[in-house]
């Protein structure tokens, strides 16, 4: 594989399977252009501005046989022209983890389709892997049907979960399984390793950084309804805790962070960070609904983005997370210093009088959009 050249990876699999969602959950991906026309034949691509790939997303293949076929002649047509006669590199097949579907029966389809790519590799991905338990079992029954199938040129057999799934208000299961699933594929072309440690290990941090942003952005989204309750000063954020608890977890979990219990409740329940929230609660009289769930937002914002940078450093080998005080405030320091929460307080400081006419939601998208104007 040379450098800057991008594989192309066809992502295919029955309606419902998860495949654009799998597509949407690789970093950077943007959309480069639709080929095709009407809604079942339209085959759109994605190009990853962190990997190497350039992924193909294309419809369910259950609307009919002849739908399937239509869909493949578009992108091998599509892929010839495109891409320097280069065509398809890699074929991603999403089988649905949860459904218990009959997995044979899938994998015979697939082959059809993938018949005109000889010896493509393929890796079986199984989507919606939430439950631990169901993992072992899974891939042995797709192991038992590719054995059933012959010519399948199988690379591996990848449990993922693309996006984080909510079961309720305060459990849910962090997304994971991309990164050893865009190593994996990368390898395939990439035999003489090109793209050496270094390029690679940047690739699997912003891989994290992108997953780990998709949930801070949801918690602090959350958290800003939760705000919306009124809380008297902050000083019963305690309302918040479960919330923050999930997150932190979360963002440990996809840098593979090991701590305690306890370090993620003292952290959350730090004073400092009630304190910053109280102080620029503070700065509204009659701060209200509104100001608090900003506030909420923020704090949460602001925490999320402190714990991914304690991770990284955990995940690089420069912070130490069992030096506990270290690093509890390592974080309670950050968010302290981040640029959000510092913009909250002067939006505040500004607007007081015309916060009661706004609601959170746009307010906390003018502090953001002031924040990013100010660091570009
Ligand atoms: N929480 C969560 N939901 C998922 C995940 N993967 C798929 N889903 C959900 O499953 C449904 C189907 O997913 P899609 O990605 O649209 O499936 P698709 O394979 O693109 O389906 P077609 O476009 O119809 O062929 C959507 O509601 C997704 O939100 C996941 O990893 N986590
Ligand atoms: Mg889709």
């Amino acid at each position: 594989m040379e450098e800057n050249q991008k594989m192309n990876v066809v992502v295919l699999g029955i309606s419902g399977a998860g495949k654009s969602t799998l597509i949407k959950s690789i970093s950077g991906n943007e959309i480069v252009t639709g080929i095709g026309e009407g809604q079942t034949q339209r085959v759109d691509v994605y190009e990853s501005s962190t990997w190497p790939i350039r992924c193909i997303d294309t419809k369910g293949f259950e609307y009919s046989l002849l739908e399937q076929w239509k869909t493949i002649r578009q992108v091998k047509k599509y892929s010839k022209k495109q891409f320097n006669d280069t065509g398809i590199d890699v074929v991603w097949y999403c089988i649905e983890g949860t459904s218990g579907r009959a997995f044979s029966h899938n994998i015979e389809l697939m082959n059809k389709a993938i018949k005109n790519w000889k010896n493509i590799p393929v890796f079986a991905i199984i989507t919606k892997s939430y439950s631990e338990k169901d993992i072992p079992k899974n891939i042995k029954a797709v192991e038992e049907s590719f054995s059933k199938s012959k010519g399948i040129n199988l690379k591996g057999i990848i449990p993922i979960i693309a996006e984080e799934y909510i079961i309720n208000d305060e459990t849910s299961v962090a997304p994971y399984g991309i990164e050893e699933l865009c190593l994996k594929t990368i390898d395939c072309l990439d035999e003489a390793k090109v793209i050496n440690k270094s390029n690679r290990d940047r690739m699997v941090l912003g891989q994290k950084r992108f997953t780990a942003n998709t949930l801070v952005a949801s918690a602090s989204a959350s958290a800003g309804i939760i705000g919306a309750v009124p809380i008297v000063n902050f000083s019963d954020s305690v309302l918040l805790t479960p919330l923050e608890i999930g997150m932190v977890k979360k963002i440990f979990k996809i840098y593979g962070v090991e701590t305690s219990k306890d370090l993620i409740v003292s952290l959350v329940g730090s004073t400092m960070i009630t304190n910053i929230a109280k102080s620029i609660v503070k700065l509204v009289p009659l701060a209200g609904t509104v100001a608090n769930s900003v506030v909420a937002t923020a704090i949460v914002y602001a925490l999320g983005e402190a714990v991914i940078l304690a991770s990284e450093g955990v995940y690089k080998g420069t912070i130490d997370p069992t030096k506990i005080e270290e690093f509890t405030s390592f974080i309670t320091n950050k968010v302290k210093d981040n640029v959000v929460i510092k913009a909250t307080t002067s939006y505040f400081e500004k607007n007081m009088d015309k916060l009661k006419d706004k609601n959170p939601k746009e307010i906390f998208k003018e502090i953001m959009n002031s924040v990013q104007v100010k660091s570009k």
